[in-house]
């Protein structure tokens, strides 16, 4: 029996939610063209789709929000909000932004130009596509481990230095704007990066004077995984542990709508005063004047309160413990997942439950719909669906490594009854999943398809 932490934390308001029956859900599922994004919330029971912005935030985060100044310029809400980003990141510089993706959409307009390549460990689907966007070419470069989904490797987040060393020597310096590492790794399980990594990422981009961006999203969650796993970290608080993590890089692109625990927002922080005051510009054309870059006051406040919470242990134990829980009712009914889990979702090896599916038919797809269809709940694919693309010289498919289904645990949200019900879901399907059928296009937009892609059974 698995140990569930209890939450460091009562409940003083809820939501309501309620299973619409099984007839309502094949209804609302064709609806949306068998894709889960087009749902109506009040139709999904667990909503698993994602863990950002879908946490609940604290006591402190809503009378923050009452402090909120909404001044246009040099609002109170910005300067302690630049207080708590200097607290943990320590870059010289940093402009909000509405969410992670519009830093990333500044930091690919200022610096990729055509034909450029940016590596990573793994890009994240919106970073990804803001490198295409600016006509670059994102490059993963991810340890061999991350790709063996029963390999339980500590830090499988980790980009592969003689890679990374490779990629750089034969693609050119002068075509490399800037590196990158996502942490902890979204697209690869949820899976952090070891400090010794990062600081020989870092190194290597250094030696060939390559200035090194992190995704930083999930930082806290990161930060703590090498307090338990590494060696060397377990008596260093989780805030030492993330300055240390940033003093190696130039940057950091960050969506607070993960572990700042709010439901919008997030910035672009950087050493650099000529790219600051560019991202300056980019800001006022698209998001907003500098000190408020696209948030009401009061977000800019939440997320300083956030920021904050996010790094208490108290609070990182039980989130990275409920996550544990989750996987170990997975496992003990013979799902295949991503092992060890990482820190914010499970995911499950959906080629792997579902062999008979080939990946032209979706299998992740197949198992987000047969959730939803069973128990309500719902889920994100992250396989072919959302990865693979036509190979732009010989225009072949090519697939992922891994079909997988992502079930992204919201922060603070859901309690042990409700991963009790998924891991009896799971054990429902499980019993029934040679029926399962796969999936095919009717509608895919050229990028980021998985978000509005319709589809039909086969
Ligand atoms: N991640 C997620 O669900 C939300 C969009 S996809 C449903 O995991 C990384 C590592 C992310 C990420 C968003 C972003 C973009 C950047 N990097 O959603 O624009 O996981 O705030 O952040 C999502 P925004």
């Amino acid at each position: 029996m698995s140990f569930y932490p209890p939450e460091p934390f009562r409940i003083k308001m809820v939501e309501p939610i309620r299973l619409i029956d099984r007839p309502a859900r094949q209804i609302a599922l064709q609806d949306a063209g068998y894709n889960l994004f087009g749902l109506h919330s009040d139709d999904v029971f667990i909503d698993l789709l994602t863990d950002s912005g879908t946490g609940a935030m604290s006591q402190n985060q809503w009378s923050a929000i009452m402090e909120g100044d909404e001044s246009y310029a040099g609002a109170r809400s910005f300067f302690r909000l630049k207080e708590a980003v200097n607290e943990i990141f320590g870059f010289r510089f940093f402009v909000p932004t509405h969410q992670g993706r519009a830093a990333e959409n500044i930091l690919a307009a200022l610096l990729v130009k055509p034909g450029q390549y940016i590596p990573s460990n793994m890009h994240f689907d919106t970073t990804d596509a803001n490198i295409r966007a600016r006509g670059g070419s994102p490059a993963n470069l991810v340890i061999e481990e991350a790709f063996d989904p029963t390999n339980r490797h500590p830090f499988k987040g980790n980009m592969d230095i003689q890679k990374l060393r490779r990629f750089i020597t034969e693609t050119g310096v002068e075509n490399i704007p800037f590196g990158m590492i996502t942490i902890t790794n979204n697209a690869g399980g949820g899976q952090p990066v070891s400090m010794e990594n990062i600081r020989k990422v870092s190194e290597t981009y250094r030696e060939f004077g390559i200035p090194f961006f992190i995704d930083a999203c999930r930082f806290a969650e990161n930060a703590y995984f090498i307090k338990m796993r590494e060696p060397g970290y377990g008596e260093k608080s989780t805030l030492e542990i993330a300055r240390e993590i940033f003093s190696f890089a130039d940057g950091a692109t960050m969506s607070a709508k993960k572990d700042a625990i709010v439901n919008i927002g997030g910035f672009f922080t950087m050493n650099d005063e000529t790219l600051y005051q560019a991202a300056c510009n980019e800001l006022i054309l698209r998001e907003g004047f500098p000190t408020y870059g696209g948030l009401a006051g009061r977000d800019l406040d939440a997320i300083a309160a956030g920021l904050r919470e996010g790094v208490d242990e108290d609070y990182l134990a039980y989130r990275l413990g409920q996550t544990a829980y989750l996987a170990n009712l997975l496992l003990d009914n013979r799902i295949p997942i991503i092992e060890p889990p990482g820190g914010h979702a499970v995911y499950v090896d959906a080629g792997k439950f579902l062999p008979h599916i080939p990946q032209s038919q979706f299998p992740g797809q197949a198992l987000s719909v047969e959730l939803y269809i069973e128990g309500g709940i719902r889920a994100c694919e992250i396989g072919s669906v959302m990865f693979a693309y036509p190979d732009p010289d010989t225009g072949d498919m090519m697939f992922p490594k891994l079909e997988l289904v992502r079930l992204a645990i919201p922060r603070r949200v859901y309690t042990q009854s409700h991963m009790d019900y998924i891991g009896g879901v799971f054990a429902k399907i499980a019993k029934q999943k040679e029926k399962v059928k796969g999936y095919k296009f009717i509608y895919a937009p050229p990028m980021l398809r998985h978000f509005t892609a319709r589809f039909a059974p086969i």
